[in-house]
């Protein structure tokens, strides 16, 4: 069902700042930047390998852009840090109904636009020991489509 690790997710309260240190620190580059209003946040993929599936693996930076999304709350509560991971698929809906046939709670009845055309949903932490997980299914053939 899933097939890498798409990215770790890191909350930052300045992404210039988190950039600098990933790169200075490690020599990762940013591949990829945008804004997701719809989730709250100003984002940075930096990718960390190439996986068997076509895929990557990458490192994502995440700064809150606003006071009431999930980001600035997990900031206000646990400050800097591993905020989520996100695991690889090639059929997020078909991943997501599976996982909640085995009882976890899917946050999306369907799912929503993630990083570079992705499609996303999330999992309860709750419901996943502590540990909020998304499932990602990369963009392959140029066309996001959660509409
Ligand atoms: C909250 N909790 C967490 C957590 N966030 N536990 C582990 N990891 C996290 N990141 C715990 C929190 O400590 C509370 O536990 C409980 O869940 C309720 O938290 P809350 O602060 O009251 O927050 P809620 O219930 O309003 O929201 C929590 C959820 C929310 C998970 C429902 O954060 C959410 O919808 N997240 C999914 C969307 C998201 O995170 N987007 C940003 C990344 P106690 O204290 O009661 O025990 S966007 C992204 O990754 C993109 C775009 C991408 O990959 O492409
Ligand atoms: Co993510």
């Amino acid at each position: 069902m899933f097939t890498r690790i798409d990215h770790i997710g890191i909350a930052c309260r300045n992404l210039d700042e988190a950039i600098r240190f990933y790169r200075e620190t490690y020599g990762f580059e940013v591949t990829h930047e945008e804004v997701n209003e719809e989730q709250g946040v100003r984002e940075a993929m930096l990718r960390i390998n190439g996986t068997d599936d076509g895929g990557a693996s990458y490192l994502q930076l995440l700064e809150p852009i606003r006071d009431d999304s999930p980001v600035a709350k997990f900031l206000e509560r646990h400050g800097e840090g591993v905020h989520h991971i996100a695991f690889g698929t090639a059929d997020v809906a078909e991943a997501a109904a599976t996982v909640r046939e085995r009882g976890v709670r899917v946050l999306y009845e369907t799912p929503r636009n993630g990083s570079m055309g992705s499609l996303i949903t999330f999992l309860h932490p709750k419901d996943c020991g502590g540990v909020l997980t998304e499932l990602v299914q990369a963009r392959t053939d140029g066309a996001p489509s959660a509409e």
